[in-house]
């Protein structure tokens, strides 16, 4: 079975392509840049976008829509993680978080699939810390300061993959789609 990944960044698909492996499902990808609703609820932005793009595409595809949300900032930045990533970036994150105690964070990720018809979504959580310091060289994005049990993303390479926000949701999704499929 082949699902097609709609999205801009390789890091994504590439996590998404190895872990549709795991469930025997082949992960195609059509590299784009696609229009975002601004918003400040993510399962919205990503149905949004999913329906807004439908009207380009002639086959079934899903996006994926992912967020770092900090605690001590309120959950910024969020729906706006793409872009602070593309300006301020982790050293930014760092100085931002400098003396701040309570580090806790958390990745987020919606995936919208639209079958044909209709958009359906799957979300994933997973909570975590911001490091003291950059580490790491696996992964993209947020992954040098992103901690899980005592390691960052980027300090696990392929050990990412078991308990990402990415994982959770395309679980979801995988164990639906075969269902599905399986009628
Ligand atoms: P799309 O084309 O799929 O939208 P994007 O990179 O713009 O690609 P988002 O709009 O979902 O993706 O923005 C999410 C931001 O959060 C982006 O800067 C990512 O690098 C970052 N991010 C998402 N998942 C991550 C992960 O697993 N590890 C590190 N950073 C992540």
């Amino acid at each position: 079975m082949e699902v097609i990944f709609v999205t801009s960044n390789e890091g994504k698909y590439r996590e998404a392509r190895a872990i549709g492996e795991k469930y025997g499902i082949e992960v195609g990808w059509i590299q784009l840049e696609y229009l975002e609703p601004q918003g400040s609820d993510l399962e919205e932005i990503a149905r949004k976008s999913a329906e807004m793009l439908s009207k380009e595409m002639s086959s079934q595809f899903f996006i994926e829509d992912s967020g770092l949300f900090i605690e001590a900032l309120k959950g910024f930045p969020g729906p706006y993680s793409s872009y602070v990533f593309k300006t301020i970036g982790n050293e930014g994150i760092i100085k931002l978080m400098d003396g701040v105690e309570d580090r806790g964070a958390y990745f987020m990720a919606v995936i919208a699939y639209w079958d044909g018809k209709e958009v359906k979504t799957f979300t994933g959580r997973v909570d975590g810390k911001i490091s003291e310091e950059i580490r790491g060289e696996h992964g993209f994005g947020y992954d040098p300061i992103f901690e899980f049990e005592g390691k960052t993303f980027a300090e696990m390479g392929e050990e990412k993959n078991e308990y990402s926000h990415r994982r959770r949701a395309l679980e979801k999704f995988f164990e639906w789609l075969s269902g599905v499929c399986n009628k």
